[in-house]
């Protein structure tokens, strides 16, 4: 039995096939987390989508901005952007069946036996582990619950661009999605900054999340995320493990065992 994290699908479905047979995974014993962004850019996110589904219990997804991207459009009745090459997955019987299970899913995942977290852009620094747990299960019943076409709509936008315990439950909403699914730098006034995605040497006044001050709180605490491609896997923080490696974008598919921490990639095809 082994626990596998694996890093942005982004519909590699080849790529993803390929590296779970590289490690031998089997899911009647072992379980696959992953980090989200599952759909989206790539060539084939309904299969990607379809193979989680089946997998059953032994899929665990934290959703990323794409995935809530789908599950917005489709509840809004809005078409797909053409560059997310969504179309087959629109177009697909099974549509309805395979956005119940995505929206099933979490914002974030706790392993105690591991003591990680796992997520799609990271924890905001605002939070400690607790808070963000709970935000995460509070706007997870948002999205999940009788009222969930009100939060989709009123999903986008940036701000509110810091966390306090007096925000609206919309703006907590908001924030909520904003830090576990888009955020990557902050200012030096600790807001998020959504406008960079390039590599920080590139924005010496930005603070990638994982290296803001409040992080040195978590400790020992692992935190496994994706969302930013161009870190190409690598963080200046051992405890923070970045796993988007670009696939989508010709790079590789990262997979790490979570007991050992021994890493496993795919080349694009
Ligand atoms: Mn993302």
């Amino acid at each position: 039995m082994a626990d596998y994290v694996i890093g942005d699908l982004q519909g590699c479905f080849e790529e993803f096939i390929l590296l779970l047979k590289k490690v031998n995974f089997n899911p009647s014993q072992d379980n696959l987390y992953l980090v989200g962004d599952i759909v989206a850019r790539g060539p084939d996110s309904l299969s990607c989508l379809r193979y989680l589904n089946d997998l059953e219990g032994s899929a665990h997804i934290t959703l990323g901005n794409h995935d809530l991207h789908l599950l917005a459009t489709y509840h809004l009745n809005k078409k797909p952007k053409k560059n997310d090459k969504l179309d087959n997955l629109f177009n697909a019987k099974d549509l309805p069946a395979l956005i119940s299970f995505l929206q099933q899913q979490p914002l974030a995942i706790w392993l105690e036996s591991y003591q990680s977290l796992i997520c799609h852009a990271g924890l905001s620094p605002h939070w400690d582990l607790e808070t963000g747990l709970k935000q995460a299960s509070n706007a997870e019943k948002k999205y999940q619950g009788k009222d969930a076409l009100y939060y989709f709509k009123n999903m986008y936008g940036n701000e509110p661009l810091s966390w306090s315990k007096n925000l609206s439950e919309i703006n907590k909403f908001r924030y909520t999605i904003n830090s576990f699914t888009r955020m990557r730098f902050l200012t030096s006034s600790s807001e998020m900054n959504f406008i960079h995605k390039d590599s920080p040497q590139k924005f010496p006044k930005l603070i990638p999340w994982y290296e803001h001050p409040q992080m040195q709180k978590l400790k020992s605490t692992k935190i496994f995320f994706g969302h930013w491609a161009s870190l190409l896997g690598e963080t200046t923080n051992l405890n923070t493990i970045a796993l988007d490696t670009g696939c989508v974008w010709g790079n590789s598919l990262t997979l790490i065992e979570l007991k050992s921490g021994v890493k496993t990639s795919q080349t694009a095809v």
